[in-house]
């Protein structure tokens, strides 16, 4: 065992629990425009000035394109059991919609391949953030055609790879493609708009609704959505901070999950968008009810909720606990929150099967000393959320596997390559890859967990 082990005794995770390792395209592939591939908004956006820090983009990113064997080796020398990445809708479809190109097809078939081989099971994101410009360009997630857009994407890859991928995610946060992308504008394609933000939400449970009917109708049985979910506890018992926390709650958790559970829309998001909030009709509503086969769960930290009537537009503020550990992304560390979620995934909507595909943590790491990363704060945060896991699993939730955010330190959207989630260190200028003391530690994890009887 290594010097800093996830110090966990293997069988507080069933047998058969998939451990796995998370990645999306925009964010690890590099050459974005090979091989015949449309530009994605993400490629824009990052080439607009301003937009990222230090005008940093996805050009080179962790040169996956071109590195996907060599990283395959990596995951298979890490044990994983399971790896999940996402799919560049423009790599498929240059324009978004009509002329198929081959060579990005051919290029998740080789990884899908590469992966099998390792037995490694592949967990296909379709839509993490990269919407083809050309998509964008008739209006995006604000148009009403959306949905078929994507179910005509979702078509081609559930025809090409539906006999080799047994688990598909349609959207990857839909909540931060409409808040971060339509909402407060800081995520392509960069849109700060009270009535896009509705519309868009709308569009985005259409469009997850219409691929799973697709791939129902192509014989596709595991097809879920991965939800950023985030805990939301009132700052105190006063009725202002009450209100101001079940608003958030009814934002961030239940604006996508209570349409696809329970076929309504949370009654506070009317009072949150106000006028800019339309009518849904009963039928319209009933067409989105159908839950996914699971929910990936997303999980990195929570809120503590204070009334702030300056605050726009969800009128409820973070607190920010002095004191508390925080990661460098501002967030608080707070596993209990991942029980918490879990168990409240498992009340509301009926214990529904559960992957957790994000997990993780951006720490400044330390230089590697003798070819060694000594990250002990990733690898106490992995610790101390398997562990928050486990009590969840002991409560009765159907958590089936975990997905460790992420397999390579890798180009964090608007915060560019200045936020390293990564378990393994990707030094930018060689490509040169390292395993943080992290990476050793779950690598041990998933043997002990392997080699039990
Ligand atoms: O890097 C992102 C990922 O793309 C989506 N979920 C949150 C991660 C960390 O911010």
């Amino acid at each position: 065992m290594t010097e800093s082990a996830i110090a966990l005794p293997a069988e507080i995770l069933p047998p058969g629990f998939l451990w796995g390792a998370a990645t999306s395209a925009y964010q690890i592939e590099g050459s974005p425009l090979a091989d015949g591939a449309g530009a994605s908004i993400w490629h824009r956006f990052s080439h607009t000035p301003g937009r990222t820090l230090n005008g940093d983009t996805g050009d080179l990113a962790c040169d996956h394109y071109r590195r996907s064997d060599e990283d395959v080796a990596l995951m298979a020398a890490l044990g994983l059991g399971a790896y999940r990445f996402s799919v560049a809708w423009a790599r498929i479809l240059p324009e978004g919609t009509g002329q198929l190109n081959q060579r990005g097809l051919d290029f998740y078939r080789g990884l899908v391949d590469r992966l099998l081989e390792q037995g490694i099971e592949p967990m296909l994101t379709l839509y993490h953030w990269d919407l083809p410009e050309a998509l964008d360009a008739r209006g995006g997630w604000t148009s009403d055609a959306s949905p078929e857009w994507f179910a005509d994407y979702a078509r081609i890859l559930f025809r090409a790879l539906g006999d080799r991928v047994r688990f598909w995610i349609t959207l990857n946060e839909p909540w931060v493609v409409t808040a971060g992308g339509y909402l407060f504008g800081d995520l392509a394609p960069g849109h700060r708009s009270l009535s896009e933000a509705p519309v868009v939400a709308h569009n985005l449970l259409r469009a997850h609704a219409a691929a799973f009917t697709t791939g129902r109708a192509e014989g596709i049985p595991n097809i879920g959505l991965a939800v950023n979910l985030e805990p939301q506890y009132p700052a105190s018992r006063a009725p202002e901070d009450l209100a101001a926390t079940a608003r958030r709650d009814a934002f961030i958790n239940r604006w996508f999950l209570d349409p696809l559970f329970l076929g309504t829309y949370p009654s506070e998001l009317e009072g949150i968008f106000g006028a800019a909030w339309p009518d849904r009709t009963r039928s319209t509503l009933d067409s989105l009810c159908a839950p996914p086969d699971f929910i990936g769960v997303n999980y990195y930290s929570r809120s503590v909720v204070q009334q702030d009537p300056t605050d726009w537009p969800v009128k409820a503020g973070r607190v920010h606990r002095e004191g508390r550990p925080h990661t460098a992304m501002g967030w608080e560390i707070y596993p209990q929150g991942l029980t918490d979620i879990l168990v409240w995934l498992k009340e509301r909507y009926g214990n529904p099967p559960l992957y957790i595909t994000e997990n993780g943590a951006a720490f400044e790491d330390p230089p590697a000393v003798d070819g060694r990363i000594h990250d002990r704060a990733r690898v106490a945060y992995l610790r101390t959320h398997l562990l928050a896991a486990a009590r969840a699993l002991r409560r009765g939730v159907d958590l089936r596997g975990y997905f460790a955010w992420s397999l390579l330190d890798n180009f964090e959207w608007s915060y560019g390559y200045s936020k390293r989630f990564g378990l393994v260190q990707v030094d930018l200028a060689t490509q040169r890859r390292l395993l943080k003391d992290s990476a050793l530690a779950y690598r041990d994890l998933i043997l002990r967990c392997r080699e039990r009887p």
